[in-house]
């Protein structure tokens, strides 16, 4: 009877705990700005009617989405620093979400718009060079795009976005907005807020209350609101009362490499799917060159007719040949698993096998690989069977929460309390973000460890909206900085006052750990002018090496401030900035 009235005092404590949280977060008096850019390729939702059928209608969908309410807050009145953020694209601002972020969004139209099933390579790198060339104006994108080939080029992007940092989300509809129950205007507004809300550093797709991982998906159905599922791997997140992310879920950076686009794609590949009876000149002509990767879609766990050589050999000419194969089943879910004699025999034939690999993730990785000029066929083979962006189970790569803070002795009496793995969430939760945070901000290395080996995020902000790389980056402890983002910390995190890690090192003046993070893809979020101002302080007051700070995290040491001053026409002659701003004009000519 005491252990379970402690059990509920403990309970009823961290139920308080969250519920202070909640608060806080929500009770914030600043409101959260995000600015998030939609891609307006096209697909349904922005279609209408016609005597040819459905087809996209040019400089509609703009207009007819600020109709609505809830996609648009009339009161809210844009300011000119809002705009000039938007580099010549109108913000929309969004009505204030319940956590307090205020989301403006502005829409870019593609031209042609597109039923999504014109889509092909060249217009996946398009988008992908449009997020490069507005990667560092934005908070997060939102992609409408048609649902026919969404989870190709879902997948095609998680692929070509290497080192992504941001929230990518594509969505569209199945009924289009200009009808009464289209479901593109929650799609639309719920991709927006996510986007918005939350930093998850991956290719999404959003559908009928679901976020899943891009690359897991397929369309499964043409007529329901529910056209999207994710056979093989749960939704990131669950849309009802509440926006519920799974984050133990989420594919996290491991690397302190920058974003970069990769746009060329082979399109020498194609996907062969298996029946009873085909021929062998089927499977041949379909081998020949310029064929370079090809997925096989074989029957259940990865089974071909065994009895037939004729297949087999064909196969093995192929690989040998240097054409990359990759055994993927047939069926809706489940995994190649090589238990059966027909489907061993594939390793004979050197065909790779894809596990639990969808037809889209693993024909459009075929193309991102076989275009990586860099790489030897070896290579290309090898990386094909590794998971590269979350398309791809790892087995034991999840591990079990119940064990999570069971051996630790920092929290063993606390857990002999709870008996249900919700309450050791529930506790997990609750403490580990501060202790996190506190581990980071004293560089306590082991303790950052423990605490990730017993399930902390590390990327998890506290109630304030810091996260351990905020603390440790203000603190200058490169290790920890260093641990933190090969282990999914994300550089683009703001706290409630908006300040991202980065701004934390610059002032801190904490050079190495802007260097660190510059190179990690983090950047500076201030426009031009307010960059002027800030270095036109500091010249004012001569500290150089929060000048130096601006210049190692990027800032244009000619930037104006709001009356056209520039640092060196603030600083006075001799002074130390003056100094190191010849010095680096020296350098630069
Ligand atoms: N045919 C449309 C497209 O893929 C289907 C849709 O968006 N619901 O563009």
């Amino acid at each position: 009877a005491r252990q379970s009235a402690l059990h509920d005092t403990v309970a009823v404590k961290m139920s308080e705990f969250l519920w202070k949280k909640e608060d806080l977060a929500g009770s914030s008096h600043s409101e959260k700005k995000r600015r998030v850019l939609v891609l307006y390729t096209g697909g349904t939702i922005g279609m209408k009617w016609t005597e040819k059928g459905y087809s996209p209608v040019k400089d509609y969908f703009e207009d007819k989405i600020q109709t609505y309410p809830m996609l648009k807050d009339t009161q809210y009145v844009i300011s000119s620093l809002e705009t000039e953020r938007f580099e010549g694209i109108k913000p929309i601002p969004l009505p204030l979400t319940i956590r307090n972020y205020r989301i403006l969004y502005g829409i870019k139209e593609y031209t042609p718009l597109l039923d999504s099933s014109n889509m092909s390579m060249t217009d996946w790198a398009y988008i992908a060079s449009d997020i490069r060339k507005y990667y560092a104006k934005f908070d997060a994108f939102v992609i409408l795009h048609g649902t026919d080939t969404m989870a190709y080029t879902a997948s095609a992007l998680s692929f070509m976005l290497e080192n992504l940092g941001k929230t990518i989300i594509l969505t569209g509809s199945q009924i289009p907005l200009s009808e009464l129950r289209s479901d593109g205007r929650d799609n639309l507004l719920e991709s927006l807020i996510i986007a918005g809300e939350f930093v998850i550093p991956e290719v999404l797709l959003y559908f009928n209350n679901k976020l899943f991982r891009g690359n897991r998906t397929v369309k499964m159905n043409s007529s329901r609101l529910d056209a999207f599922s994710s056979p093989n791997f749960p939704p990131i997140a669950r849309v009802g009362v509440d926006i519920k992310v799974n984050w133990e879920s989420v594919f996290r950076p491991s690397s302190t490499e920058k974003f970069h686009v990769h746009s060329d794609m082979n399109s020498n590949v194609g996907i062969l799917r298996l029946f009873p009876g085909i021929s062998k000149a089927a499977i041949c002509s379909f081998l020949q060159p310029p064929m370079e990767g090809v997925v096989l879609q074989s029957y259940g766990a990865g089974n071909i007719p065994d009895s037939r050589s004729d297949i087999i050999q064909e196969l093995s000419a192929a690989t040998e040949r240097g054409v990359i194969i990759v055994n993927c089943s047939q069926c809706f879910s489940g995994y190649v698993s090589e238990k059966y004699a027909a489907g061993l025999i594939l390793r004979d034939a050197n065909v790779i096998p894809g596990y639990d690999m969808t037809p889209e993730a693993s024909l459009t990785k075929l193309s991102y690989l076989l275009s990586r000029s860099e790489l030897s066929l070896e290579e290309k083979r090898k990386l094909m069977e590794e998971n590269l962006r979350g398309e791809k189970t790892v087995i034991n790569e999840q591990s079990d929460p119940q064990s999570l803070l069971n051996d630790t002795n920092l929290l063993r009496s606390l857990t002999k309390l709870l008996t249900s793995n919700t309450d050791v969430k529930l506790l997990r939760e609750s403490l580990f973000p501060s202790l996190l945070c506190k581990a980071a901000s004293e560089g306590d290395l082991e303790a950052l460890k423990t605490l990730k080996k017993e399930g902390g995020d590390v990327a998890f902000p506290d109630y304030t909206g810091l996260t351990p790389l905020h603390l440790a980056a203000r603190r200058g402890h490169y290790d920890t900085v260093h641990y933190l983002l090969v282990n999914g910390a994300s550089v683009h995190m703001k706290d409630s006052l908006h300040r991202t890690p980065l701004h934390e090192a610059i002032s801190f003046k904490q050079l190495d750990i802007i260097k660190l993070l510059v190179q990690t893809g983090a950047h500076i979020n201030e426009t031009p002018t307010e960059i002027g101002s800030k270095l036109c302080l500091a010249a004012s007051v001569d500290d150089v090496k929060l000048v130096e700070a601006w210049r190692l995290a990027g800032a244009d040491m000619n930037s104006k401030d709001y009356s056209g001053n520039t640092a060196s026409s603030i600083a006075q002659a001799g002074s130390q900035v003056s100094q190191y701003l010849a010095k680096i004009k020296c350098k630069e000519n």
